[in-house]
């Protein structure tokens, strides 16, 4: 197979610390292209304790004069980055794919996100925390938004830009200096993306930090003035990063795992697109999106109807690397994802589920050169599986009978995450009351990727899906606190000792 040849300059493939605009030293470590193990794609900083400490810093310095400019001041500098966002998406998204694997239409996606991001959020900015002031006869009360103080982004692989960017902004806009730890799986495509904006703001205002959880992490989730940490990721990081910030009672919004149910109601018809709607559904990114479906429940009535041809659609499926137009997914992102997501098969296997595997190797000579993973479903599995009831991020789904609505819901339902789900029907009224029954923070019908969740549509999970929502203005209202100053103009009705007559 031949991939094209690429142009991405050399300088540009590493992503380093930055604090204040200014590059700082450090040691690097090499970013390994999933899809062609022997290629190094760039260098992440490997940032220390050390760079944490001076990037929290100079945040801290910036945070004063950012906060004083009011959300239509800062908004006025932030749209100045719009346009250079918009320009060469096509080479930071070509870099992506061979960072995180996906094809290159959804690494456009990525890519393609800030700019749009930055539009609807600077919308916001003329009636966000503007002070709502009464006066009676009781005195002058002001209510009002103020900046929390230096805010993490703390960043997953999968969506990396665009995932970033949907809390970077909010943050910036609400007044906050921001410090951005990628991940170290994909920490290319979105350190230049972050410095494009960075650059069009005052320094300290926006800082990276490339590095490791383990150390980059940690520090930023304990640090004193770090006082606001958006976080996208696992459910067990989420876990440590409350551990961590509770010394200090930092105010954490967490988007976390799922195991997203998709529904099928006895009455669904299996038209082409809404077959192919499903296969989108569940195998985008190959299977590694927080909110793609990771389980089908069908009325028995219809699930050998429902499998036929959802197999028939998931066998068109080809698996290659991402810079291939002829690829409709990639390989999984990096080793540990992919044993994982291997083990997972593997011990389906063993427990007696039926694994079809499907779809087709665009090369085979390639094929063990990444981390490549034919789509597959499965069946015949109980229902407390450990395939049904995790997240496997990967192009596998198990596909489970339902006898009653109530049973799909309890089985729904049954589950410790909560971040979206989906019912499929043809009459759209009642697949809306099933909706409403089901434990998640979104619930689509008919549909189930991104795109279907848009940014005026507040987004995150319940149970352990996450805490805190991201789009809308509750984003906004989620990187700032709120203030209440009040004069009174008489207080003789307030509650307290009475003045001794003994004195009097
Ligand atoms: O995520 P982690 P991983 C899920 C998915 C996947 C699993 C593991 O199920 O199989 O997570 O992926 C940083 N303090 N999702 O291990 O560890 C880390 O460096 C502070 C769902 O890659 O959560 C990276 O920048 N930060 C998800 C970020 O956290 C820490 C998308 C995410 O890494 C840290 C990705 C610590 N102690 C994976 N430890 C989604 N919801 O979209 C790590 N990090």
């Amino acid at each position: 197979m031949s991939v094209p040849a690429l142009e991405v300059n050399e300088l540009d493939t590493f992503a380093r610390v930055v604090i204040g605009n200014e590059h700082v030293p450090s040691d690097y470590a090499p970013v390994v292209n999933p899809a062609r193990n022997q290629e190094i794609v760039g260098h992440y900083a490997l940032g220390t304790a050390d760079h944490v400490e001076r990037a929290v810093q100079t945040a801290h310095e910036a945070a004063s004069a950012w906060g004083a400019l009011g959300a239509d001041g800062r908004a006025v500098l932030m749209s100045a980055a719009v346009p250079k966002l918009r320009s060469d998406v096509d080479g930071r998204a070509r870099l992506l794919t061979r960072e995180q694997g996906k094809v290159l239409w959804e690494s456009l996606t990525d890519v393609g996100g800030p700019p749009a991001i930055l539009e609807y959020f600077l919308g916001l900015a003329p009636e966000f925390g503007a002070p709502v002031a009464t006066e009676d006869e009781r005195g002058r009360i002001v209510t009002m938004r103020r900046p929390m103080g230096v805010t993490a982004v703390i960043v997953p692989w999968n969506y990396p830009v665009y995932l970033a960017f949907q809390h970077i902004v909010p943050a910036l806009l609400a007044g906050n200096p921001v410090i951005v730890k990628p991940s170290e799986y994909a920490p290319l495509a979105l350190t230049a993306t972050v410095e494009i904006l960075a650059q069009a703001l005052p320094p300290g205002v926006l800082n990276v930090v490339p590095g490791s959880g383990a150390e980059v992490g940690t520090a930023l989730t304990r640090h004193r003035l770090v006082r606001k940490v958006l976080f996208t990721g696992s459910t067990a990081t989420g876990r440590r990063i409350l551990h961590a910030g509770a010394d200090t009672v930092k105010s954490v919004t967490l988007e976390l795992g799922g195991n997203d149910p998709a529904i099928v109601l006895e009455d669904a018809k299996f038209t082409d697109d809404r077959i192919s709607e499903m296969v989108r559904a569940v195998y985008t990114c190959a299977g590694q999106v927080c909110f793609n479906v990771k389980r089908i429940y069908v009325h028995e009535s219809r699930i050998k109807e429902f499998t036929d041809s959802f197999a028939a659609a998931v066998d068109d499926i080809v698996v290659g690397n991402g810079l291939d137009e002829r690829s409709t997914i990639g390989p999984l992102n990096n080793g540990p994802q992919f044993e994982r997501v291997q083990g997972l098969l593997n011990e389906a296997t063993a427990d007696g589920g039926t694994v079809r595997t499907l779809g087709r190797k665009l090369s085979e000579e390639s094929w063990l050169e990444g981390y490549f993973l034919l789509p597959s479903i499965v069946t015949g599995l109980p229902d407390a599986h450990n395939l049904v009831t995790c997240e496997q991020f990967g192009p596998v789904v198990p596909i489970v009978p339902f006898r009653t609505e109530e049973e799909a819901l309890k089985l729904a339902n049954d589950s410790e995450f909560g971040l979206a789900a989906s019912v499929w029907s043809d009459d759209v009224d009642h697949a809306m009351s099933v909706a409403a029954q089901i434990e998640a923070g979104s619930v689509f019908i008919n549909v189930h990727r991104m795109g279907a969740s848009d940014m005026t549509m507040p987004f995150g999970g319940i149970k352990q899906s996450g805490l805190g929502r991201t789009h809308g203005m509750i984003a906004l209202e989620e990187c700032s606190d709120v203030q209440v100053i009040a004069h009174r103009a008489n207080t003789d009705r307030f509650p307290g000792p009475a003045r001794s007559a003994a004195k009097s």
